[in-house]
């Protein structure tokens, strides 16, 4: 009998769901429900409610709820083999809470499969909305815990990161400030991973150690709730917490509501969800030491598999627990396509226009360099944007086309350093990806393959693979990570583009060299 494993992704704007046949390791089947078309009456635009305060953003978890019935009803009405589902697990979009008092388990665990989801759990809430990670309104409370965990260093070295505004801690924070009645209220506190899990297996499921480090309130090296963090944090934390559970934790099998609505099998076993970063680090086949993923969408996204924790304390990127146990860097330069676009667009070039222009120019462009703030850095920190050219005239065209993407690749190899990690191969994905000059320079800059890959949605289908991987462990079946991502991510990329070696002793005088010119421009130094 053939056997399938689903994968679900919680995200801000939709949820889907990815149908994986696990003896073909091929896609059965996709689906997606886009929350602003099938639900406008909660009103959000782009998965979000509007607010007065643009620093306040939040969603309804009713809608991510109803979503669910929609997508299990768009499965069984494109005749999904949801009955020969033997294991499932979720993506949800990082950092964000939800809020459920103390009627929530019970109800959670006799949903009635004659109503609706949104009918058996809409009492369940002690809190209506969600804020979820593009909440920025609680700097106040990040100031807080850091002066009481004593300083962005202690907080970054107990937990993975320093304190964020959009990390689950300062919101949980905020939350009691502001309204303390509904805090008391509050029995469970969960992330989206957690909360779509607890709805899927009909019980409160715990939060995973990879999402569970974008919290601010897990010590990072133990994985277990850091007791100093929860108290700055708010009182009685501890008891609205389950325990923080491995990403391969099965916690039970699916609902009976799913069985009997929508013809899930019911031996199929529920996984516990993750973050949606986490599961793009495996839907993207990261899952050896050294493993990194470049994604070159709007902004540039590195992350990687790391063997050792280290963490930065400069807020340049955060440390999560990896789903494999290891752990995994995130971290975000703002100034990718848009930067690379802004420099297109200023010579009139289009894609191939280009990547032309940077083949025609020599490696290291003979010391010319760009700093491209467009915009305002993530990393570096750079409040205040602007360009700045070294050695470049400003109507070089081809030079500053080759200067814009070294420097963001020499930004990344320079910013990644704290790691501790080299990369042994890079993923490239994303938009840009499709770009061989582009590629080109991120192989000779980091001196490593790069490999391009192309999948759809590597959040839901790390969530699916996950859910394999837990299945066979859980099955006695030894399988190890590759031998799960691999069959079913070879078809996904495309080729390799091989470093030039003879360019290595150039990039690394030309790290130095930039480095340098960073160090100037964010100082105030003039060009
Ligand atoms: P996101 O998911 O972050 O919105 P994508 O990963 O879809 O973004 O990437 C979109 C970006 O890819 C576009 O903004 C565009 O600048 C860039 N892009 C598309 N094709 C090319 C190309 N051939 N070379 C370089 N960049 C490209
Ligand atoms: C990561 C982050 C986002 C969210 C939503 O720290 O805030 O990537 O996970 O995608």
């Amino acid at each position: 009998m053939p056997r399938y494993v689903l994968g679900l992704d919680s995200s801000t704007q939709s949820l889907s769901g990815v149908l994986l046949d696990l003896d073909s390791h091929e896609l059965a089947g996709s689906w997606s429900i886009n929350f602003d078309e099938a639900f406008p009456s909660y009103g959000t635009r782009h998965g979000v409610l509007p607010a007065d305060d643009p620093c306040v953003v939040h969603s309804p978890p009713l809608l991510w709820v109803e979503a669910l019935d929609m997508i299990f009803a768009a499965m069984v009405d494109d005749q999904a083999p949801l009955g020969e589902v033997c294991a499932l697990s979720g993506s949800g979009q990082q950092h964000g809470s939800v809020y459920l008092n103390s009627t929530a388990e019970a109800t959670l665990a006799g949903l009635d499969p004659a109503k609706s989801l949104k009918e058996n759990l809409q009492h369940i809430f002690s809190r209506p909305t969600s804020p979820v990670w593009m909440d920025s309104s609680t700097s106040t409370e990040c100031r807080e815990i850091t002066i009481a965990l004593g300083g962005d260093t202690a907080v970054a070295e107990a937990t993975g990161s320093i304190a964020f505004e959009r990390f689950t801690g300062s919101q949980i924070r905020k939350f009691f400030k502001d309204e303390p009645d509904c805090y008391r209220q509050t029995a469970e506190i969960a992330l989206v991973s957690s909360f779509m899990a607890s709805i899927l297996g009909g019980c409160i499921a715990p939060i995973d150690h990879a999402d569970c480090a974008g919290m601010n309130l897990m010590d990072i090296r133990s994985r277990d709730w850091h007791d100093e963090a929860l108290a700055a944090t708010a009182p009685d934390l501890a008891r609205r917490l389950r325990q923080p559970v491995p990403s391969w934790q099965v916690a039970g099998n699916v609902s009976s509501y799913f069985v009997s609505r929508y013809g899930v099998s019911s031996e199929a076993i529920n996984v516990v969800w993750s973050g949606d970063n986490p599961n793009s680090l495996v839907g993207l086949g990261l899952v050896r030491p050294g493993d990194w993923a470049i994604s070159l969408g709007t902004s540039d996204t590195l992350f990687g598999l790391m063997k050792k924790c280290q963490v930065n304390t400069d807020g340049e990127g955060h440390v999560f627990v990896s789903p494999t146990g290891d752990y995994m860097s995130l971290i975000c330069f703002k100034n990718g396509s848009l930067a690379r676009e802004q420099i297109k667009d200023a010579y009139g070039l289009d894609w191939p226009g280009f990547a032309d222009a940077i083949t025609s120019t020599p490696k290291g462009n003979d010391g010319k360099i760009i700093l491209p703030y467009f915009e305002p850095e993530i990393v570096p920190k750079v409040l205040v944007p602007g360009i700045h050219r070294f050695g470049l005239a400003e109507d070089d065209a081809a030079g500053n086309c080759r200067a814009v993407v070294e420097a963001q690749m020499l930004s990344m190899r320079i910013h990644s350093s704290w790691m501790g990690q080299e990369p042994t191969r890079i993923f490239a994905t994303g938009g840009a990806s499709s770009n061989d000059a582009i590629l080109q320079v991120m192989a000779d800059v980091h001196q490593v393959p790069v490999v391009r890959i192309s999948v759809d949605n590597s959040a839901a289908l790390g969530a699916a693979l996950r859910a394999a991987h837990a299945w066979y462990r859980n099955d006695g079946d030894g399988r190890d990570w590759s031998s799960v991502v691999e069959p079913v991510l070879s078809g996904m990329c495309g080729e390799t583009i091989s470093p030039d070696s003879d360019a290595a002793g150039l990039y690394d005088s030309m790290a130095e060299a930039y480095a340098e010119r960073e160090k100037l421009v964010r100082d105030g130094g003039q060009e």
